[in-house]
């Protein structure tokens, strides 16, 4: 039997930061897990470092589920983004070790494809409308068959999902930033925003929209029947979802898709709004809720109530997940669409990956394993460097949904 030998975590910062877990058994094979979550990073390394390394050693790396209910129930204190982060970077590791041992990617470990690629949706975005629409047109022209689509609302510099420069990244300061934030305005702004879209470039293609849990169930509702005629592949994140009942107010007064899960971290986090069918996508991911073992059984549950996958993943979540996610996507059969935003050239520095992005979709590596490598000595040269999430102000200057 092998064993676990060494588990190594390794904070790195190329362009943004990055939390993987390597672990390496005694027949010499590694593997990678994400442990990045997203400002909150060192909270999960130490997690990592001085409470799950110590009772790794010596176990066997092919007994993956009983590690995962060995750590999730022997923990006692269940769930919450750092333990589940911290058990995902794990569970990811030994799949990753599976695979090479067996010789085979994951995807065929976990059953087989049911396709060969993962459509995935890229993120256009402008400072103005007109901005948008020439970001639109440059997604079509690169071949993304869905796009999401997010501009700045006049007034409101806090408006969620504009890039600047080539790549967006929220976690921009050192301390957190103070972003004014006016949802009359969104409300105002948002349909005639997108309508603009569908009036330029027609229903040829997937439109997505993030509202990134700012509005109240009712004004929710409002928005999403304010967007029916745009027929959008989905509304993103329309509430908090903490209150998952509250879905049923935007359901009963819109037939707009919702999409919602990029901050749950267990099957616990949705099972009332899959299982009552008030979501059509789980956005939950491999990196946040609880590895490859637990996102599959969230998307097994979905499956049965027609709720279909759209896995988060944006730059925070790190090759090593996206890689993940694609092994995933590819098998179930309730896929939706998964997020893309590429990786900066900085980051492919530290990680060499496998998958490929060809005509809007993207295909996993064939390679064992999970197909990703992480190169040390480059990860050295990006020491960590603090970031932070925004935080939202409404504009009499009490704190809002970021
Ligand atoms: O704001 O991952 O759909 N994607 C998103 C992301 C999140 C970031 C937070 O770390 O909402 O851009
Ligand atoms: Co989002």
């Amino acid at each position: 039997m092998a064993t676990i030998t060494g588990a190594k975590v390794i904070i790195t910062s190329p362009g943004r930061n990055f939390v993987t877990l390597k672990i390496t058994t005694s027949d010499g094979v590694t593997g990678l897990g994400d442990a990045t979550l997203n400002g909150r990073e060192l909270a999960v390394a130490a997690y990592l470092r001085d409470h799950l390394v110590p009772l790794l050693i010596g176990r066997d790396p092919d007994r993956i589920e009983d590690m995962w209910q060995y750590l999730y129930k022997g923990a006692y204190w269940r769930r919450g983004p750092v333990t589940m982060t911290a058990i995902a970077a794990v569970d990811t590791a030994l799949w990753d070790i599976k695979g090479k041992v067996a010789g085979m990617p994951v995807y065929d470990l976990l059953g087989g494809r049911a396709r060969d690629g993962a459509m995935v949706y890229g993120h256009a975005s402008g400072g103005s409308v007109a901005e948008l629409l020439d970001d639109v047109a440059r997604f079509r022209d690169l071949g993304y068959r869905a796009i999401r689509a997010q501009a700045a609302v006049p007034g409101s510099p806090g408006s969620y999902g504009v890039r600047h420069g080539a790549i967006y990244e929220p976690a921009a300061t050192a301390l957190p930033e103070e972003q004014l934030w006016s949802t009359e305005d969104y409300l105002d702004f948002a349909p005639s925003c997108l309508g603009q879209v569908r009036e330029k470039f027609g229903f040829d293609f997937h439109l997505l929209h993030d509202v990134h849990h700012r509005l109240t169930p009712t004004e929710a509702g409002r928005l999403g029947r304010a967007f029916e005629e745009l027929r959008l592949f989905w509304m993103e994140d329309p509430t908090p979802a903490e209150l998952q009942e509250s879905f049923r107010q935007i359901r009963r007064a819109t037939t707009t898709p919702i999409a919602v899960g990029e901050v749950f971290n267990s099957i616990w986090d949705c099972q009332q709004l899959i299982t009552e069918r008030l979501i059509d996508y789980i956005r939950a991911s491999v990196v946040h809720a609880g590895g490859i073992t637990h996102l599959r059984r969230i998307f097994h549950l979905a499956e049965l109530y027609q709720v279909r996958t759209g896995s988060h993943g944006a730059t925070d979540l790190s090759p090593v997940s996206l890689s993940a996610a694609v092994h995933l996507d590819v098998t179930v059969p309730n896929f939706g669409v998964q997020e893309y935003m590429a990786h900066s050239p900085l980051t492919h520095e530290v990680f060499r990956t496998g998958y490929e992005l060809r005509d809007g979709a993207l295909y996993p590596s064939s390679a064992p394993g999970l197909g990703v490598e992480l190169d040390e000595e480059a990860a050295a040269r990006f020491p960590y460097e603090p970031k932070y999430l925004p935080v939202g102000r409404r504009t009499d200057g009490s704190v809002h949904d970021w």
